[in-house]
């Protein structure tokens, strides 16, 4: 049977909005896309990208150049809404989340709301914001019934659905992976479904609302409880005197045990915030997400004061800062634990810091001032007598031993340490 089409208005063009409209277009549905970034829209409707995604800026050129995919500061009148906008915390040592975003955009929506019309929030966020969420529409909108307030048959359909996909590898996850579609009723899950369908090849799994919005929480806390676990076990190693890389090896020889890889802490817009959105609705409960959190952020500062260390141990060196991306082989520096490693090193140390970042043109804002310096591999082998790997580039991990053997190294990844 063939589709009919329809009119999908996405609110929040980032990380996920940007892709999960392309997409969307490509499978035939009319996408307008909001945002409250002129740069943003004037960019798509060029046909060009903001964000740097694998193969994004060739499928929202091809869509925008059909007419399924355009962008506007403001919201329009759709069939299906799908709310994409960021969810921080509070940096008050409260990590308090922060939904102000959503609700904003839950107000704007609620001016075209019209009979009929579904609307999906996809911003991770804490269990009971897509109630939140309706109770705005409830209190601007009146005139229609909403789903889970009254026992007619509501006006509006309402469901969370979060995305799951990696940096990197968005537009072929957003496709394939499963999905949990929660609806604040049965009936709200159904029409969700059918939406996703249109695109999704996983399997899409039923659920209520308050159930996805934490299955999205304890997906990025079970990794960040595991990263931890790894961190932790390289700081023992540290302690005493221990090979970390050589002993996880061996250990995951065991058929049920699988340890991740430490690092020099946790990074990202996800799996370093997620956490704190369990542990800001159960407090008392939440004790080892709580730890892991800790432990992770304290990897970060083990690592700087081991960099420290070895600096001040060779007062004349320079110190080679191998990456400041959050992962390997993306230009993505939110909350990295490598850039706040090398921008406090180039605080403390000034121009004997010399940063390599294949994927940056220039340095960030933090070292402004410092007398750090961006510089290209091959001058940094030339030049570095300290080489501190903060991030598992392929192009770093390639570097031969002849090249670096002379070098004080410190592989904070374990790429070029494990035997
Ligand atoms: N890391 C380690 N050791 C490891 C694995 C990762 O130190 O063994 C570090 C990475 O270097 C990085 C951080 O953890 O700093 C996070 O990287 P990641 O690749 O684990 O995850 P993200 O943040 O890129 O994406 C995660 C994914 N969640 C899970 O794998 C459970 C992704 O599926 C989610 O969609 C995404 O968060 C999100 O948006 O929530």
């Amino acid at each position: 049977m063939k589709k009919t089409t329809l009119n999908a208005s996405v609110i929040g063009l980032g990380y996920i909005g940007l892709p999960t409209s392309a997409v969307m277009a490509r499978a035939g549905c009319k996408v307008h896309g909001v945002d409250v970034s002129a740069h943003v829209v004037d960019t798509i409707n060029r046909g060009e990208v903001h964000i740097e995604e694998v193969d994004l800026d060739g499928l929202v050129q091809a869509v925008v150049k059909d007419g399924f995919l355009k962008a506007s500061l403001d919201v329009e009148p759709a069939d299906v809404f799908v709310i994409a906008v960021p969810t921080p915390f509070s940096h008050d040592g409260k990590h308090t989340p922060d939904i102000s975003y959503i609700l904003e955009a839950a107000e704007k929506v609620s001016s075209v709301l019209k009979k009929g019309d579904c609307v999906i929030l996809e911003s991770t966020s804490p269990v009971g914001t897509t109630e939140k969420m309706r109770d705005v529409f409830a209190k601007n909108r009146p005139d229609l019934a909403m789903p889970g307030l009254s026992e007619s048959t509501p006006d509006i359909s309402i469901a969370y659905c979060p995305e799951r996909v990696l940096p990197g590898k968005i537009l072929e996850e957003l496709i394939h992976n499963d999905r949990s579609i929660g609806g604040i009723t049965p009936r709200c899950a159904r029409k969700a479904l059918a939406f996703y369908k249109r695109f999704v090849k996983g399997e899409c799994v039923v659920t209520d609302a308050r159930s996805a919005e934490m299955t999205k929480l304890v997906e990025n806390a079970f990794r960040d409880v595991n990263i931890a676990f790894a961190n932790e076990l390289s700081m023992i190693a540290d302690v005493q005197g221990l090979d970390v890389w050589e002993v996880i090896r061996l250990a995951n020889r065991h058929p049920r045990v699988n340890v991740l890889q430490p690092g020099p802490g946790v990074g990202g817009h996800c799996i370093a915030v997620d956490p704190w959105f369990i542990v800001h609705g159960a407090p008392d409960e939440a004790k080892i997400i709580r730890q892991a959190r800790e432990t992770n952020d304290s990897k970060t500062h083990h690592v700087l004061a081991r960099a420290k260390a070895l600096a001040d141990e060779h007062s004349d060196a320079k110190i080679g800062c191998l990456g400041l991306a959050f992962k390997a082989n993306i230009d993505d520096f939110r909350e990295s634990p490598a850039l706040e490693i090398a921008a406090n090193l180039a605080r403390e140390y000034g121009s004997r810091v010399r940063v390599i970042e294949p994927y940056a043109d220039d340095l960030p804002d933090e070292f402004a001032g410092t007398g750090a310096e961006l510089i290209d591999i091959d001058t940094a082998l030339e030049e570095c007598e300290i080489l501190l790997l903060l991030v598992d580039h392929d192009v770093f991990k390639a570097i031969p031993l002849e090249e670096r053997g002379d070098k004080v190294v410190y592989d904070t990844r374990g790429v070029w340490s494990q035997r």
